[in-house]
């Protein structure tokens, strides 16, 4: 079938692509459009031009935005980067006094808004989903949002040959990837390929959640409850030679800005999966390049293969390891699939304690065949770990469409909770052997006098909007608050993600980043008037000197205003 495209460019004429970020979690944890940074990337050699959006994070009011600048545009492609369907977090309040067994919000609802709204603005684009949340339920996501067309998996070759088509005036057929709604079995459409370049970043975000790089796609692993399930077991490498590029360039462009050392997040599934060979080749190639005094890192790791060399280089780079363990109980790790056994974790804890790594290990409690002596068995690992090793936990698991969970779901229909949907698309969660509300008071009470150690995550509906308030001030992108209301709200302890002076060094390098000098010298001088523990690697003695410079920047900075004023520039 050909798309039509009224309204079409004249023969030459650019293909005007509008990447539409429909994620509205970036509202409390702000990161990169890294998927939509690598689509852009794939496609800089084509006659096309392609513009990021995410509404969520720079407007007041998001769909009303997006929409406006649609009917601006005039795209002729709209993609929509679904990253998450939700937050994600079973419970996110154990003492809500609701009728609600859970507490998950669900972004769809919004998600449809907003399309709705993009199609009346951009009533001839084409539209494309896309994205990670996107790819394990391809057939569902299309229906509730009414959208005829997806990329399943690695969209970059995909999204480039629809363009290329698109310009062309070719049908959009047989290219990989490419999924229709009426589509039976979207999943075996999943694509796994990187763009074979390093991905250009958008300036517009500071490192405040770190950089996303990509160094492995996909997973060789099926644990009965994870999205990545759902690719049935495939992964690839991403070519050693682009990462390290990726990761020089990102260095360089931080340090261009002020920035001497940047928090990097390795976002591939497990880094050290299926085998650690890739990971110490990137980590080797990240001493040898001299880029390890220039970073921070951090991914999820599973708790096998983990190698003497491997520990010693994590260390040496700077890494941290988020370790998804899930259950120290043999009988729960086999029924959740997991690659992994008791003996494997005690090995990793050895290992993390000899070579002294920052670390955290994250749990979920209440998956299939927990019972009271599995949940016994759990506590009393979490309880033998040293306060140097930081514990996560949830408390019952979401069910997710075609994983392994939603067989045992089927099964086992008494431990369900949640909406009334057999599909599962709408949040159902899954926990044994009670409600995750009760499961979650109780661990908190289990893990009472243990301060490393707490519920995971942050969820919508209890996040902080700090950091997402700062980018607005600094880019004058919806100025809603104030910088005062801004450092306030910093400055205010509760803040599940940050600690106050973590919060305001936050802030103030969402300012710097964007060239705010007059921000930045407001937030040194509440850092320097903070009582509070400040942030590894902040003094008060580098605020005082960064405070007298920021004086005689601002001042040149103003003449320099007031110059070109005068000379009616
Ligand atoms: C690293 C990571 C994090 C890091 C991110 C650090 C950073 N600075 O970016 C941290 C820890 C902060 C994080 C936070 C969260 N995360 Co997270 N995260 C990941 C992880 C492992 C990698 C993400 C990534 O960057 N991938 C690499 C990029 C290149 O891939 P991609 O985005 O999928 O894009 C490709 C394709 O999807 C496609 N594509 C993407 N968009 C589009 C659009 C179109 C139109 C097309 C055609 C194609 C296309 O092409 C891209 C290039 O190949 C993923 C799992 C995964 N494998 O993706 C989970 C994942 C995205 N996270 C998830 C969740 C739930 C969250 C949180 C909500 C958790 C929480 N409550 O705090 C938040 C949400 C934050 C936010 N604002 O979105 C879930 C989402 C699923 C769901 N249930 O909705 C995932 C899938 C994990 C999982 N298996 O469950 N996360
Ligand atoms: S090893 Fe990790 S990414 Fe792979 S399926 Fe299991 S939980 Fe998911």
């Amino acid at each position: 079938m050909r798309v039509r495209r009224e309204g079409a460019r004249t023969a030459g004429q650019p293909l005007r692509v509008l990447l539409v970020h429909a994620n509205p979690f970036q509202q409390v944890t702000p990161v990169p459009p890294y998927g939509l940074e690598c689509l852009k990337t794939a496609v800089t050699d084509l006659n096309v031009e392609v513009e990021i959006l995410d509404p969520y994070l720079f407007a007041a009011d998001p769909v009303a935005a997006a929409a406006r600048h649609a009917r601006e545009r005039r795209p002729d492609v709209v993609g929509l980067g679904l990253r998450i369907v939700e937050d994600c977090i079973v419970i996110d309040d154990p003492d809500a006094e609701t009728g609600a067994v859970e507490d998950i919000t669900w972004f769809m609802p919004e998600i449809r808004r907003l399309r709705a709204a993009l199609g009346e603005a951009a009533p001839e684009a084409l539209f494309l989903c896309g994205g990670a949340a996107f790819s394990a339920f391809p057939r569902e996501c299309l229906d509730y949002l009414e959208v005829e067309r997806g990329v399943v998996g690695a969209g970059e070759a995909p999204f480039r040959l629809v363009l290329d088509r698109l310009a062309s005036g070719a049908e959009l057929r047989a290219i990989p990837g490419l999924v229709r709604r009426s589509d039976t079995d979207p999943l075996d459409a999943y694509q796994l390929s990187f763009a074979g370049r390093p991905t250009l970043r958008e300036p517009l975000y500071a490192p405040a959640n770190s950089f996303p790089v990509r160094t492995r796609i996909g997973c060789a692993m099926q644990c009965a409850y994870c999205l990545t399930a759902n690719l049935g077991r495939r992964y690839e490498n991403g070519a050693l030679e682009v990462v390290l590029d990726e990761l020089e360039q990102t260095v360089a462009t931080a340090v261009e800005r002020g920035v001497a050392r940047i928090p990097v997040f390795f976002a591939d599934d497990e880094f050290n999966l299926p085998d650690e060979r890739h990971s110490i080749a990137v980590l080797r190639g990240i001493v040898e390049r001299g880029l390890a005094d220039k970073l921070t890192w951090r991914a999820y790791f599973n708790p096998t293969p983990f190698s003497a060399e491997l520990a010693g280089l994590v260390r040496q780079t700077n890494g941290h390891a988020s370790v998804t363990v899930d259950t120290a109980s043999a009988e729960v790790m086999r029924r959740a699939q997991k690659p992994f056994r008791r003996r494997h974790l005690d090995d990793l804890i050895e290992m993390v304690l000899r070579h002294e790594l920052p670390a955290d290990l994250g749990l979920i409690f209440g998956l299939p065949g927990e019972t009271e002596a599995t949940l016994a068995e759990t506590i009393e690992f979490v309880r033998s770990l040293p306060p140097s090793i930081e514990v996560s936990y949830s408390s019952g698991a979401r069910v997710y469409p075609h994983t392994p969970l939603a067989a045992i779901a089927r099964e086992e229909p008494e431990w369900l909770l949640g909406a009334d949907d057999p599909s599962f698309f709408e949040p159902v969660v899954f926990c044994s052997p009670c409600p995750p509300r009760d499961l979650a008071r109780r661990l908190r009470r289990e893990f009472a006098d243990l301060p490393h150690v707490r519920a995971a995550g942050v969820g919508f509906a209890s996040g902080r909007r700090t950091v997402a308030h700062a980018y607005r001030v600094a880019t004058g992108a919806a100025p809603t608050t104030t910088w005062q209301d801004v450092l306030d709200e910093a400055e205010r302890p509760g803040d599940y993600q940050r600690m106050p002076g973590e919060s305001l060094a936050a802030v103030m390098q969402v300012a710097l980043w964007h060239e705010r000098l007059d921000l930045v010298a407001s937030a040194t001088k509440r850092l320097l008037r903070f009582r509070g523990a400040l942030p590894d690697g902040l003094t008060r003695r580098k605020l005082r000197i960064a405070r007298l410079a920021l004086g005689l920047l601002t001042t040149f900075d103003r003449l320099k205003r007031v110059g070109r004023r005068g000379r009616g520039s």
